[in-house]
């Protein structure tokens, strides 16, 4: 076994995203696109001596191909040991939860998250620091600005690793450990909820439908609802993790897991329903017959929290992205605790975390997680919504209503205008950012605008300051409309426009979001004229 330096030349698409680099499996196979980008991150890493690194992916088309790969690179780079999830399989949650149990340097996930597998879908990779969370914006930069000058990059001629089988195997001079991709994951939901509660209510009866959507979800999902909480067998569907997850887009909202929604409505519905994604951060629950918006989730969370164990000592503080209802500021200021309003992109979330300030955190993208880990965790949602229906004794739905009467109801949506061509996006951003200095104080299609800027975030911990992260618009009202481009997309852009008007007047609470939220729709046309620039007549996907 021998280490090698392999000559290169650089690719000019390689900065990261909201999350990572996500490509087209077909970009990531193109020759030394994969190893250029572990090198451009393994130059920017500080030497690796000594130091553990964790491995992992969602299980998709070309994962076990790239952890091999970077196997025999991570050995090059001199890292002394490399945890790695048996067959390759790591749930993004688990990445954070081992990392910060072994204390690893870092993680690397390989995953495109909830977007689309297979030989024609995507992948993407991301590397997670020492605290378990996602690379900070200056790490991702200097990633790509070497990208940009790589020459070289250095592997070895080792074998492949048996990556099915637990144990310990060596590449080159580095131990690398084919762990259980559950079992520390399973540990720390132990320790923050209460499995005898859980266990007890579907003891009673209480039927829950999870469904994995085929992605990595399932084997945390089957091992601890069915196999530990005692959820009849069957209560996990699409459990199985396949490399294009069955055909199904595995992205836990009631367009993608329509099937869900339809057994959620359907006269012998479950109590409750549950999804997640890819590689299993995000999460959607439905109460029977009655959706739930992701920020009405994390508000919920958020006002029953001491009914958790893990959280009983009540939460520091709660943080949400900017383009995420208020619904959580709402129950923070009533809680008497701070909420932070940060960029989109779970990375802006851990230096809170790590200062303290916050708890629990949450997005409107099906995101909701807390300091147990430095990523959104799908099933720790669940879990936490399964404590609090045993805690309380109510209801999934009668949960959300509650909130609605405490502090009315914030109605929300997204639309997504999907593949629009990237010119023709950055051309409709530019115009409404020219835009925002005249709107304050006119009226817009019947909207009078109090407040219109482009969203600048200056972290509260180490100062630094995030640009041009969303482009909001706030009615005298309080309503918003919210204008940003996707940065996890790999076709084009994906325009997403996000809608939020408080309805205090519970006598409403149960209008229609679109109809409830149409002078909202009328004004983001009338700004952004998305019609004529666009071509499209409606948005691709509507939540
Ligand atoms: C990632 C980020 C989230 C973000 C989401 C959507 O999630 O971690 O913070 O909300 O993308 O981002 P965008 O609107 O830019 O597409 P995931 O689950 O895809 O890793």
């Amino acid at each position: 076994m021998t280490l090698l330096t392999l000559p290169t030349t650089p690719y000019n698409d390689q900065r990261p995203g909201t999350s990572g680099l996500r490509k087209k499996v077909t970009v990531f196979q193109q020759k030394h696109y994969l190893e250029n980008f572990v090198q451009a991150l393994f130059d920017v890493l500080p030497a690796a001596q000594g130091l553990t690194l964790v491995l992992g992916g969602d299980g998709r088309y070309y994962n076990r191909v790239a952890v091999q790969t970077i196997l025999r690179m991570a050995a090059a780079k001199g890292y002394a040991r490399v945890l790695v999830g048996q067959g390759g399989i790591l749930s993004t949650p688990a990445v954070s939860a081992v990392i910060r149990a072994a204390q690893a340097s870092g993680g690397i996930v390989l995953s495109a998250s909830h977007n689309p597998g297979g030989p024609d879908g995507d992948f993407g990779i991301k590397y997670n620091i020492g605290n378990g969370g996602p690379a900070p914006e200056k790490v991702t930069e200097a990633v790509f600005a070497r990208s940009q000058q790589l020459a070289e990059i250095h592997t070895s001629d080792s074998a492949d690793i048996a990556l099915d089988q637990l144990g310990d195997y060596r590449v080159d001079g580095m131990q690398v450990t084919v762990i259980d991709p559950v079992a520390i994951y399973a540990e720390l939901m132990r320790s923050l909820f209460d499995f005898e509660a859980i266990r007890a209510l579907f003891a009673g009866g209480f039927r829950l439908r999870f469904d994995a959507m085929h992605a990595v979800g399932g084997p945390y999902a089957k091992a601890l609802l069915e196999g530990e909480l005692g959820a009849p067998a069957g209560t996990v569907v699409n459990a199985v993790p396949l490399e294009d997850f069955g055909g199904l887009h595995p992205d836990p909202n009631p367009v993608n897991a329509e099937d869900l929604i339809a057994h959620l409505f359907a006269d012998d519905a479950p109590d409750m329903g549950a999804a997640s994604d890819g590689d299993a951060d995000r999460n959607m629950v439905v109460g029977r017959r009655f959706v739930i918006s992701p920020s009405d989730s994390l508000a919920v969370l958020a006002a029953h929290a001491k009914l958790v164990p893990g959280y009983r000592q009540g939460l520091a503080g709660v943080a949400r992205s900017m383009p995420t209802s208020t619904a959580v500021d709402r129950v923070a200021k009533s809680l008497g605790i701070p909420c932070f309003e940060t960029p989109t992109g779970w990375k802006f979330f851990g230096n809170l975390l790590d200062a303290g300030k916050v708890t629990l955190c949450g997005e409107e993208s099906y995101g909701t997680g807390s300091d147990h880990v430095r990523e959104k965790d799908g099933l720790w949602a669940v879990l936490f919504w399964l404590n609090l229906v045993a805690a309380s004794g109510k209801s999934v739905e009668t949960l959300v209503r509650e909130l609605w009467t405490a502090h009315g109801r914030c109605v929300y949506s997204r639309h997504d205008f999907e593949a629009i061509p990237t010119d023709k996006a950055d051309a409709l951003m530019l115009r409404l950012r020219a835009a925002l200095p005249k709107l304050p104080g006119t009226t817009v299609a019947g909207c009078a605008i109090a407040l219109a800027d482009d969203f600048a975030y200056t972290d509260p911990v180490d100062g630094s300051v995030s640009q041009k992260q969303g482009i909001r618009v706030i009615l005298t009202d309080g309503s918003r409309v919210v204008f940003r481009l996707s940065g996890t997309g790999t076709e084009g852009a994906t325009l997403r426009v996000y809608l939020e008007r408080h309805e205090p007047d519970a006598t409403r609470h149960d209008r229609e979001a679109q109809t409830a939220l149409q002078p909202l729709i009328a004004l983001a046309e009338a700004l952004a004229q998305i019609r004529a620039s666009t071509g499209m007549e409606r948005p691709s996907v509507t939540t």
